[in-house]
């Protein structure tokens, strides 16, 4: 079973794109938590409990866990073994945003990869497909490129044209023709981004995207489900981090946003 098969499959089981992101900042999580000797695991672990027959998928933010130095770390590593030990059909993305020199990357690799255990993670594309390598070399794993990002300030560097196309569209073709040669690869594309989002579609054929951008920061369900959605009803891992895990109901939260992007699939 490939890697993407494995989300689709735990997608299929549980007729959801949702992904709920663990982005557990240490200021933010209740006070409760913060009394008890692994807070941000403790949180994750409520959340968990709270969200996983609805989850598709979780994706921790290593910036909230590496923000507490090596405690932090810990429980992230503690979050990824309760994953695995309790529900390992649910698909995990570390949002790392990494890449660096080929050699440099397998350090990353041992950390994310192996160590934590994450079935894929983000990635720049920034150093090239060569540098990138030893991550698309990992049959195993899913390796998540960046192409079109949410934020509002993408366009000053994605959206700059090379060979009349934007640089996101690119990317984009890039992978797909290029570097997906071990059919490992998936691309993040702003949810806030859906004109950009259809293009990129076209270009990709059914490649999974990671969504982010919906809840906290906005991003229309029903453009981007039209936007994304591949020939399959699928292709897309839409996350929420804010938006669920520091909601008053982080379950009931995670059902609206299931029904609302099943609505329009
Ligand atoms: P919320 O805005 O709270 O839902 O969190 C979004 C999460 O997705 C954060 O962890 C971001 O770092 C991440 N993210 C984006 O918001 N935009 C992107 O374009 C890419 C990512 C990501 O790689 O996941």
């Amino acid at each position: 079973m490939s890697i993407i098969d494995k989300y689709n499959k735990r997608s299929d089981a549980v007729n959801s794109l949702v992904c709920i992101g663990l982005d557990s900042d240490f200021e933010k999580i209740p006070e409760k938590f913060k009394k008890l000797e692994f807070p941000q695991f403790e949180f994750n672990k409520s959340i968990i409990e709270l969200t996983n027959e609805y989850a598709a998928a979780y994706k921790p933010n290593i910036a909230f866990y590496e923000a507490r130095g090596s405690q932090g770390l810990k429980e992230l590593k503690m979050t990824m073994d309760f994953l695995r030990e309790n529900y390992p059909d649910i698909f995990t993305v570390c949002d790392s945003k990494r890449g660096d020199i080929g050699n440099t990357n397998k350090g990353y690799i041992e950390l994310i990869l192996d160590w934590l255990g994450f079935d894929a993670m983000t990635v720049s594309p920034y150093l090239g497909g060569e540098s990138l390598r030893p991550f698309l070399e990992r049959l195993d794993k899913g390796i998540i490129v960046l192409c079109k990002t949410s934020n509002p300030g993408s366009g000053e560097f994605q959206d700059l044209k090379i060979e009349d196309k934007p640089l996101w569209q690119f990317i984009a073709e890039k992978v797909t023709n290029e570097w997906d040669k071990n059919k490992n690869c998936l691309l993040v594309v702003g949810a806030t981004y859906p004109e950009e989002m259809k293009k990129i579609r076209e270009v990709t054929g059914d490649m999974t995207f990671l969504v982010p951008g919906v809840g906290a920061q906005g991003g229309d369900v029903e453009q981007l489900v039209k936007a994304g959605k591949n020939s399959q009803n699928k292709g897309l891992i839409i996350n929420s981090s804010r938006g669920i895990i520091f909601s008053d109901n982080p379950r009931t939260e995670t059902i609206k946003l299931k029904e609302k992007i099943n609505k329009y699939r």
